[in-house]
């Protein structure tokens, strides 16, 4: 993809530089994790004896729907001739889901995107705070990061919300609100580092300044109300990256 014109990257690095805090959307934002979920629901579906099967295509359409409950549901109501799907039956299969994601991710299969642990650690050595605004899980952020990051991960992150600690989940700027509230920051103060329009919108709706980096699933996704758009984070100049290895990098 064509690099963005030097004016976008002096953009997103004054961007990045001046915030007070960057809060960070977890799927296709730090990793590009979807393509695990997609196989973990598949799995799971599988061991259910479900014969539903998600390709990339099916998903990348699915994935407008945030949440994996919430994806399963509306899978199930679009087969309209399926057996009735209760609570608990979703319930089940999103836990098997989520066992078969950890046990993936912790194959190191699913590294830090490009400029991820550069501008964390860049954003830590200027005393910038950092948060976590998700749709997905704990014990997903939890899989990726202790693998990605170290099990002491979480000590550098002022706040981190995931989908189930909020009433409503991404487009809602639910996250983004619950995470500004914690910090007790203003929202023009802090950047939120994003890869879809749901997580543009729900960001935009709590008044947050969003960089977009583009992903595997969300390239076409449309940006226009974001203040930058990058293909990846190693696009920053190298005064928002670090570049030597991180102590705790794999
Ligand atoms: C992305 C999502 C999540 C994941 C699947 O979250 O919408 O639902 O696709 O994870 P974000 P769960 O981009 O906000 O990090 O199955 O745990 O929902
Ligand atoms: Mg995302």
């Amino acid at each position: 993809m064509q690099a963005p014109p030097a004016a976008a990257r002096c953009d997103a690095d004054e961007l990045i530089r001046r915030a007070a805090a960057l809060i960070f959307d977890v799927d296709g934002t730090l990793a590009e994790t979807e393509e695990l979920h997609r196989q973990a629901f598949n799995l799971a579906f599988a061991r259910q004896g479900l014969d539903w099967h998600w390709d990339r295509a099916v998903y990348k359409d699915l994935l407008r729907v945030t949440g994996g409950k919430e994806r399963m549901r509306a899978y199930h109501a679009s087969l309209r001739t399926a057996a009735p799907l209760v609570d608990e039956d979703v319930a089940e299969l999103h836990r098997i889901k989520t066992a078969h994601f950890a046990e993936l991710v912790n194959t190191g299969c699913c590294p830090l995107r490009p400029g991820v642990a550069g501008l964390l650690a860049a954003a830590r050595a200027r005393g910038q705070r950092l948060a976590i605004a998700t749709t997905t899980s704990h014990g997903n952020i939890d899989a990726l990061l202790s693998q990605a990051l170290g099990t002491r991960w979480a000590a550098d992150f002022d706040a981190v919300v995931a989908g189930d600690d909020v009433r409503h989940k991404k487009p809602a700027p639910d996250v983004y609100l619950e995470v500004l509230a914690r910090l007790k920051l203003d929202a023009p103060d802090c950047v939120a580092v994003e890869d879809s329009s749901n997580g543009l919108i729900a960001a935009s709706r709590a008044g947050v300044p969003v960089l977009i980096t583009r992903s595997m699933f969300f390239g076409e996704d449309d940006f226009t109300a974001a203040r930058v758009v990058l293909d990846d984070l190693s696009e920053l100049g190298a005064a928002t990256q670090k570049t030597e290895k991180q102590p705790h990098a794999q």
